[in-house]
C-alpha cells in the first residue's frame, strides 16, 4: 500500500481503539446499561474488511459490534448514543451495546452467539437472486465456531455457492476459555474443507494482509466464486466485558506480548520508515480524539427512549 492508503487505514484504526477505550471509561462510570464487549486490538480486522466493501454489501455482526459497525459506515455519535441507549442511536436508543441495526449501512448486530452465520446465509440466497453483485460479510468469534448454525450455515453457503464471506475473528478466547481447549482443529480454518469451502488464515494484527485476502475473495464472490472461510489471528487486548477481572484466566505477561503486534503500531512503524513524520502521526491522533469527544459529549446530551418509545418496534399481534 501507499502512504496516502496506509494512512486512511491509520486513522480509521485510530478512531476504532479511541473510541473503544472512552466506551470502557463510560462502561465504568455505569453510563452504558447492558454489556459492553471491547474490540481494543482488533482493529485491523474491521478495518482490513471494510476497506473492500461497498455500502449497499451488508455486514452482520455479533456482541463486539462497534468497530464493525463504524467501519462499515455507522457514525460514531449514532453509535455513541446506542452505545448510551440514547435518542439519535443507530437503532434509535433501544438496541443497545450488542445489538442494532443500521439500515443506511446495511448493518446488523445481535448477542446470540452463532446466530449471525444462518442469518448471512438467508441473506445471500437474496442478493444471489438479485444478481448485482452485492455481497455479505458476516463476522464471529473462535467460540461460536463451535455452534451448531456454523455448521448449518456453512453447509447452506456451500451447497447454494452464497455470496457470503464468513470472518472469522479467533481473538484465542471465548469468554474466559483459551480457544486452545475448546476447538478441535488448528488453524480452525481448516473446517472449511469439511464443506467445501475454501478456508484461508490470515495475520488478522496485519491490515494490509487482511485488505489483501479479503480483496481476492470479495472479488471472486461478487462474480459468483465463493463462499469463503477467513481465519484472522488476532487477540483482544482489553477483557471480555467491560469490568471483566482478567487475571483468572490470563496472565498480565500474555496481554503485554500480544500488545507488542499492536496493528496500529505495527502501521505507525512503516508510516514512519516511508518518511511521515511523527508529530504528523501524533496530530492525526490529537484530531481524532477531539471529534470522538465532541460526539461523546454530544450523545451524552441526548434523551432517553420513554417507555411508550421502547415498544415502537415490537410486534404484538391484536386479539
Ligand atoms: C447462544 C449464546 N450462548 C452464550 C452466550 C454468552 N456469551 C457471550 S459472548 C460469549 C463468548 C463468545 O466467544 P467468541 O465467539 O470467541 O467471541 P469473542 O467474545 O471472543 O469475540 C459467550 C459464551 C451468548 N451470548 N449466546
Ligand atoms: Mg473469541
Amino acid at each position: 500500500m501507499n502512504r496516502g492508503e496506509l494512512l486512511k487505514l491509520y486513522k480509521e484504526m485510530l478512531v476504532l481503539r479511541n473510541f473503544d477505550e472512552m466506551c470502557l471509561n463510560l462502561k465504568m462510570e455505569d453510563l452504558i446499561m447492558d454489556g459492553f464487549h471491547p474490540y481494543s486490538g482488533e482493529e485491523a480486522i474491521a478495518v482490513g474488511v471494510s476497506s473492500v466493501l461497498n455500502k449497499d454489501d451488508y455486514v452482520i455482526s455479533n456482541h463486539r459490534p462497534q468497530g464493525h459497525s463504524i467501519a462499515k459506515g455507522s457514525t460514531t455519535r449514532a453509535v455513541f448514543c446506542e452505545m448510551l441507549g440514547r435518542r439519535g442511536g443507530v437503532s434509535q436508543g433501544i438496541g443497545g451495546p450488542m445489538q442494532w441495526i443500521d439500515y443506511e449501512n446495511n448493518f446488523y448486530c445481535g448477542s446470540i452467539v452463532g446466530s449471525g452465520m444462518t442469518i448471512a446465509a438467508g441473506v445471500t440466497m437474496a442478493l444471489k437472486k438479485e444478481k448485482e453483485g452485492r455481497i455479505c460479510v458476516c463476522y464471529f468469534g473462535d467460540g461460536a465456531s463451535n455452534t451448531g448454525s456454523f455448521h448449518e450455515a456453512m453447509n447452506l453457503a456451500s451447497i447454494w455457492k452464497l455470496p457470503v464471506l464468513y470472518i472469522l475473528e479467533n481473538n484465542q478466547y471465548g469468554e474466559a476459555m483459551p480457544a486452545a481447549e475448546f476447538v478441535s482443529v488448528n488453524p480452525i480454518s481448516k473446517r472449511g474443507g469439511s464443506y467445501g469451502i475454501e478456508g484461508i488464515t490470515v495475520d488478522g494484527n496485519d491490515v494490509e494482509a487482511v485488505y489483501e485476502t479479503v480483496n481476492t475473495a470479495v472479488k471472486k464472490a461478487r462474480t459468483g466464486i465463493g463462499p469463503y472461510f477467513i481465519e484472522c489471528v488476532t487477540y483482544r487486548t482489553r477483557g471480555h466485558y467491560g469490568g471483566d477481572p482478567e487475571h483468572t484466566y490470563r496472565t498480565r505477561e500474555e496481554v503485554e506480548e500480544w500488545k507488542k503486534k499492536c496493528p496500529i503500531k505495527r502501521v505507525k512503524v512503516k508510516l514512519e520508515a516511508m518518511g511521515v513524520s511523527e508529530m504528523e502521526l501524533d496530530g492525526i491522533n490529537k484530531e481524532v480524539i477531539a471529534g470522538l469527544e465532541s460526539d461523546k459529549d454530544w450523545a451524552l446530551e441526548q434523551r432517553f427512549p420513554t417507555l411508550e418509545e421502547a415498544t415502537d418496534h415490537v410486534w404484538i399481534p391484536s386479539e
